[in-house]
Formats: C-alpha cells, structure tokens, sequence
C-alpha cells in the first residue's frame, strides 16, 4: 500500500511512535511517505520506501500566525494525488486530523478517495483538548476520521469523558522491540558514569512541567541518603534550568549528568539498574517501556495509562503523584539485592514483549486494509 503518515517530527513519544511505524512498514514494503515540517528525529537513515515531503510555511510579514495548517493540507492533497495514496494516518488530533478532512474533501472534488485514520497520543486530549476552544474542532474530526485509535484505554475513556466523540475508539498500543533476553551491562561504558557499586537511575523526557522532572531529583536525592548512586538525564526542555538549580542547592551535582537529547537512548538504558517516570500524567509513557524492553525496572506514577504499562510489583512500582517518598522506598526495594533487582529486570522484560511491534503493526496494517 501507499500510506501517508503525519507526524510531529520532535523527541516527543507521538513523533517516535508514528516514525517507527512507517520504518516497520516500509520494510514490509509498504511506500511509505512522512508529510511534516521538519526531519523526524528518528528517520535519520537511507532507508527503502521510506519518503519524506517536508510542510514549508513562509514567514509572511502580514500573519501573526503562520497557517501551517493551510499548507499541510495543501501538502496532503498533493501527496496523495501524485503518490496515489492508499490510506492517510495522522498522528495526534491538532492539527493533523483535520489538515486530513480538509485534504479529503478537497480529493474528493477531484474524484480521489482518501481514508484517514486518526491516532490519538494523548496531550491533544488530556491538555489542549480540555481548553473548551478546542473541544469542537477536535470533536467533528474525530467522529469525521474513518478509524480512530487511542494509545491506551486510560486515553479511550478520557476522550469520551470531554469529547462528543461518536465514533468506536480502538486502543491499539505503543509498541517496541524488546531484548531477547537480559543481557549484562557494558562494563566499560557503564564505568564511565558510575562505580561497580554505584547503581545508575536514568530518566528519560522532554522536560516538560507535565513530567515533574523535579520530583525525579528529589526522589534521587532521598534514595542517595540510604544507597550512593548516579542519576543519568536524558532530553532537555523548559524545566532544565530549574533542574539545574535544584541539583545545585540539594548538593548533587558531582552524581547527575545532564546528558542532553541523546537519539539513540539504547546504550543508557543498557547501563542503567532503574528507570524513573514522575509524570502528572502519561496518556501512555513510551519511555517506561523502552525501558522495560531494555530489561530496566520502572518506579513511576500510577497516573493515565502508566498501569497498562508498568505493571505493579512486576515490571516496577507505581505510586502517587508527587509521592517522593514512596518512588524512594520503592526505588530501593528494587534495588536492595542483587535477586530482587534481578527478578524485577526479568519482569519488566515479560510485561514489555506484550507491546512487541510485529503484533502491534498488523493491528494497524489490519485497519488500513480493512478501508481499501
Ligand atoms: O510526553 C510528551 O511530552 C510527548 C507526547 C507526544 O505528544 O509526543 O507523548 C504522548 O504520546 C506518547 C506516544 O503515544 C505517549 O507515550 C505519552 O505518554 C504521551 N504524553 C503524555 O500523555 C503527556
């Protein structure tokens, strides 16, 4: 098939999900065609069927706004028609789903027929989509998207909560590709940030308020009272600074290293004993299960759809919101012996081959044929 994907090109969990999808479609042979305004961070690679058509909007003195929208449909319609798209699939509500309507409609006059599905990824719901200005747009492209999905049932449920959403919402879940087995670390990169006895806590986002990075420090701070570890950042965003200042007056610096937005996340989580999501919500939490395919417990909050995917007392433990103290008792239960830490590295390798991508791929692949 000839599938064109729409996708926000950034770190952020909904860009990597829909770039990593159209690159396992592509290697089944499917055309694969990523419409977008920049480089998705993951399409690095030379890679068969794979095509990238970038969304260029100029900067027009007279626009406060720049009407990427308007162009991104205008870049739909002429995907489609020149690469005779089989099937659109866009990657968040705003504003992807209804750049497709309007692409549809306008493909529709010329006698082309163009099926959309619609991803939801969860901060075009559990946020924005709150904002009461956004609730009717959002609610008529969903009920106008030939097939909707959700990451998680958390997601499902929510957008019925505050959307009028009429139509059948199939959760189809984040995938990855889990480890065979549990492998050792690599002893000399690992050794490059921590001591044999030290354990490695990592933590993977883009730094927005809505992970309450904070909360990852002061969790480290209290379990450094009781075991001697290092903290491993990974990402940037608009709390860094704050972090960095935190990190200062709690007396942590010399056992934190701000990695920066590292692509390929694989080597550190392989080095590293703990992962730790603080999130006030996750419609998912893509980066708890890269971790946990990486055979590294999670200690996370029980928010959104975090228990769909960090299984409690298995793959890792969930608490509270802002309960940093008990990520803290929990963090060392995994980490109080070589056995336990062990035993939760095995779990969370299990929980993770749930979401492997081959099952999930045909998920989608199954729904873009069922509107050929
Ligand atoms: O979490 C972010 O800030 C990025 C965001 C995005 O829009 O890319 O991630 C969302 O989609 C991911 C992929 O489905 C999910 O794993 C994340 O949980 C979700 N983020 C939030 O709900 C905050």
């Amino acid at each position: 098939m000839n599938i064109g994907i729409v996708l926000y090109p950034t770190f952020g969990g909904s860009g990597v999900v829909a770039t990593e999808l159209g690159k396992a479609l592509a290697k089944k042979g499917h055309q694969v065609h990523f419409i977008t305004y920049a480089q998705p961070a993951r399409l690095d690679g030379f890679e068969k069927n794979v095509f990238y058509h970038e969304v260029v909007v100029s900067d027009y003195p007279l626009f406060d706004y720049p009407p990427y929208e308007t162009v991104l449909t205008s870049k739909i319609v002429d995907v489609a028609e020149h690469e005779k798209l089989d099937i659109l699939h866009v990657h968040y509500a705003i504003p992807h789903a209804s750049a497709a309507y309007m692409a549809k409609q306008i493909l529709k006059k010329k006698g082309i027929s163009l099926p959309f599905i619609t991803t939801l990824h969860g901060t075009d719901i559990t946020l924005v989509g709150k904002d009461p200005s956004f609730e009717l747009v959002i609610s008529f492209c969903i009920n106008q998207s030939d097939i909707v999905t959700s990451v998680s049932k958390y997601l499902k449920e929510t957008t019925y909560e505050h959307f009028k959403a009429e139509k059948e919402i199939i959760v189809v879940p984040n995938f990855i590709q889990p480890r065979k087995e549990l492998a050792p670390p690599n002893l000399n990169l690992r050794r490059r940030y921590a001591k044999d006895d030290q354990y490695v806590l990592c933590h993977i986002s883009n730094f927005r308020k809505v992970k309450r990075v904070e909360d990852v420090m002061k969790t480290f701070h209290l379990i450094s009272q009781k075991k001697d570890g290092v903290l491993l950042l990974i990402g940037d965003g608009p709390e860094r600074y704050k972090m960095e200042e935190l990190c200062r007056s709690l007396r942590l610096c010399d056992k934190v290293l701000f990695l920066g937005k590292i692509r390929n996340t694989q080597p550190v989580l392989e080095i590293s004993d703990l992962f730790l999501l603080t999130s006030e919500i996750e419609s998912f939490g893509l980066a708890a299960l890269e971790a946990m395919a990486a055979g590294v417990p999670v200690v996370s909050t029980n928010t959104g759809g975090l228990p769909e995917v960090n299984h409690h007392g298995v793959s890792g433990f969930l608490s509270h919101v802002g309960d940093i103290e008990d990520m803290a008792s929990n963090s060392l239960k995994i980490l109080e012996s070589k056995d336990k830490h062990l035993s939760f590295r095995k779990g969370a390798l299990k929980t993770a081959e749930k979401f492997e991508a081959t099952k999930i791929i045909s998920i989608y692949e199954n729904l873009y044929h069922s509107l050929k």
